[in-house]
């Protein structure tokens, strides 16, 4: 490796030292270890810059005259829980049209539930003004309750940063792929294969979309994690098959705030997809963790969807 200034040196010095940290603090997940996960030092490389043109205003909010999907509540029986679980369900304008549509699983963050993407993201505004506008597919959009446990409710404040809580989103990873998309298969005209699966969350969801997704390329063709929390799995586990990433993928995207404390997360994601050569985008806006990145990626990587 060479560097070109005294400052690229000690950037990579201080990555260095931030993925040992990483290493180091992957530990229990507590409301401590949480508060230092957000508050690491941010240093920045050269290629941590917007890969995506900015979303024009107003592309999150409803718009007079676009006709909006619906949102309809969806439930399902869980083996991993033992119970019924319930997901939103985002049905295109339209729907049914006599054809069978995509579906895109969208996950939540470690204090959320299957409304968030909705109520917190906006996320069906998105979507009505992306199709109305042509820009994007028409897409069945399921977003899950990712903390597969049998109380899978909010926890109260202190309870959100504790093994308990962190316990059922890792979980999620059974429910998801042995009984949910069964179950939406079903249910709804969907086009059942990979290329018309994609898995995509936000922060704790993020983290889930990584690393269910990596390890499933046969199952998803489509990848999405936005601002991906320390859920993320360390890198040998998390890509456990190159090749067949090489082969399989569609899209991996990855994106973070360039203010979010967890960035190191997704750098180290990125620069390990680039060592073993697998195809990606990279986004880093200038948000921090918050709606504004969710928006704003869920913008960019819908659009790029199923094509
Ligand atoms: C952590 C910090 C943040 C962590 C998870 C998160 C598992 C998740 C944040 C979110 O979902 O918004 O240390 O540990």
């Amino acid at each position: 490796m060479t560097f070109r200034s005294f400052d690229a040196l000690l950037g990579a010095l201080l990555l260095v030292l931030g993925a040992v940290a990483q290493a180091q603090e992957a530990g229990p997940v507590t409301p401590d270890t949480a508060r230092a996960n957000f508050a690491r030092t941010i240093v920045l490389a050269d290629d941590d810059v917007r890969s995506t043109p900015l979303p024009p205003r107003g592309f999150d909010e409803a718009r007079a005259g676009v006709a909006p999907g619906k949102v309809e509540e969806f439930s399902y029986e869980s083996g991993v829980t033992g119970g019924r679980r319930k997901a939103l369900v985002y049905l295109p304008a339209g729907y049914p049209s006599g054809r069978a549509y995509p579906v895109l699983y969208l996950l939540h963050g470690i204090g959320g539930n299957q409304h968030e993407w909705t109520g917190y993201v906006r996320a069906n505004a998105v979507l009505d003004n992306l199709i109305a506008d042509g820009k994007a597919v028409p897409m069945i959009v399921v977003m899950p309750n990712g903390r597969a446990l049998p109380d899978d409710s909010v926890p109260p404040p202190d309870r959100v940063f504790t093994e308990a809580n962190a316990a059922g989103f890792a979980k999620f990873e059974r429910d998801l792929l042995d009984f949910l998309i069964p179950a939406v298969e079903a249910r709804y005209r969907v086009q059942a294969d990979a290329r018309h699966r994609a898995l995509a969350g936000l922060s704790m969801g993020g983290g889930q979309a990584l690393n269910i997704g990596l390890a499933h390329p046969d199952t998803f063709a489509w990848i999405g994690g936005f601002s991906a929390a320390p859920n993320t799995r360390a890198t040998a586990e998390l890509i456990p098959d190159p090749d067949a990433l090489r082969r399989g993928l569609a899209l991996l995207y990855l994106s973070c705030g360039n203010r979010d404390g967890l960035i190191n997360v997704s750098q180290r994601v990125h620069r390990e997809l680039l060592r073993q050569g697998i195809r990606h985008q990279w986004n880093v806006d200038a948000s921090g963790h918050d709606r504004e990145s969710w928006s704003d990626n869920l913008y960019q990587f819908s659009q790029r969807l199923f094509r």
